[in-house]
């Protein structure tokens, strides 16, 4: 049976992809922080607390799930934040870390972990959660667009890297998606957040998990480089139709 593991379960795209792959009849191991919210996503999944600025809580994750779970076959990259809307010169450099540590320091270190056996078991796929901040900068984004678009490389170079292994590299590319991504911003500030979705359609976590199934579940000789998907209602991160839902 498969095994897949998915970083930022707790929530939003991560938690959706969890479901997704719970349905195609996968083995799942969930991580995340806020591990209590986890059993709740895929009542069967295996569940352990996982904060991916920590290399020892990494190491601790995936000993834990190879145990209970066998070899990973999958790998969601999905944990994932946006902190604060500074501009540069009026930041503090804190949130610039968080965001760096998570998105870029924390994807890295999760996937060095796992890639060596998926080489050597000559099969594997790891997805990566990017986003079209990866692909068009905004103000007061520079730093998170800053870590989206760190995974580009990242993945082109381990699809390099692997080839002749059989390993999968897949990023999906988001737009707008209404989850928790809005209130983490925004420090919890329920009204800013909610205005980001205000008047508009934006993309659902289920839309996202639905690209990752699909590619997923391409024939092993088929690898889906990246998907970028927008709700039809945005054309840019700034440029977003709110003509009512
Ligand atoms: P949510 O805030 O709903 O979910 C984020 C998830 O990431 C949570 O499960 C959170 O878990 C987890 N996470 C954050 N930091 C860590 C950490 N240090 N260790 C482990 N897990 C962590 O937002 P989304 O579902 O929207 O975000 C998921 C991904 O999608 C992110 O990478 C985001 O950048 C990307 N994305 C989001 C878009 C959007 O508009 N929503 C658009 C494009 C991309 P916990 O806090 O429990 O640790
Ligand atoms: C999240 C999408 O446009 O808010 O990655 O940066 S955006």
């Amino acid at each position: 049976m498969t095994h897949v593991v998915v970083t930022g379960a707790s929530s939003g795209i991560g938690a959706a992809c969890a479901r997704a792959m719970h349905r195609l009849g996968h083995k799942l191991s969930l991580g995340a922080r806020r591990s209590d919210r986890l059993p709740a996503v895929v009542s069967d999944a295996f569940c352990h607390p996982l904060d991916v600025t920590s290399q020892p809580s990494i190491e601790r994750f995936l000993a834990a799930a190879i145990a209970s779970n066998g070899p990973i076959d999958i790998l969601i990259n999905n944990a994932g934040l946006a902190r604060g809307v500074e501009k540069v010169a009026e930041a503090t450099g804190e949130a610039w870390r968080e965001m760096i540590e998570t998105n870029v320091l924390g994807l890295l270190e999760v996937t060095r972990r796992v890639l060596p056996a998926m080489i050597e078991r000559k099969h594997g796929h790891l997805v990566v959660i990017g986003s079209v901040a990866g692909r068009t900068t905004y103000p007061s984004g520079s730093v998170y667009c800053a870590s989206k678009r760190a995974l580009q490389p990242i993945c082109e170079a381990i699809r390099m890297e692997t080839l002749g292994s059989n390993v999968r590299v897949t990023s999906v590319d988001p737009g707008l998606v209404e989850t928790e991504f809005s209130l983490v911003r925004f420090r919890g500030d329920q009204a800013r957040a909610a205005k980001v979705y205000e008047h508009t359609r934006p993309l659902t976590a289920d839309d996202v998990a639905d690209c990752v199934v699909f590619a997923v579940t391409r024939p092993p000789h088929v690898n889906i480089d990246n998907i970028h998907v927008m709700p039809t209602d945005q054309a840019a991160p700034a440029m977003v139709h709110r003509g009512g839902r």
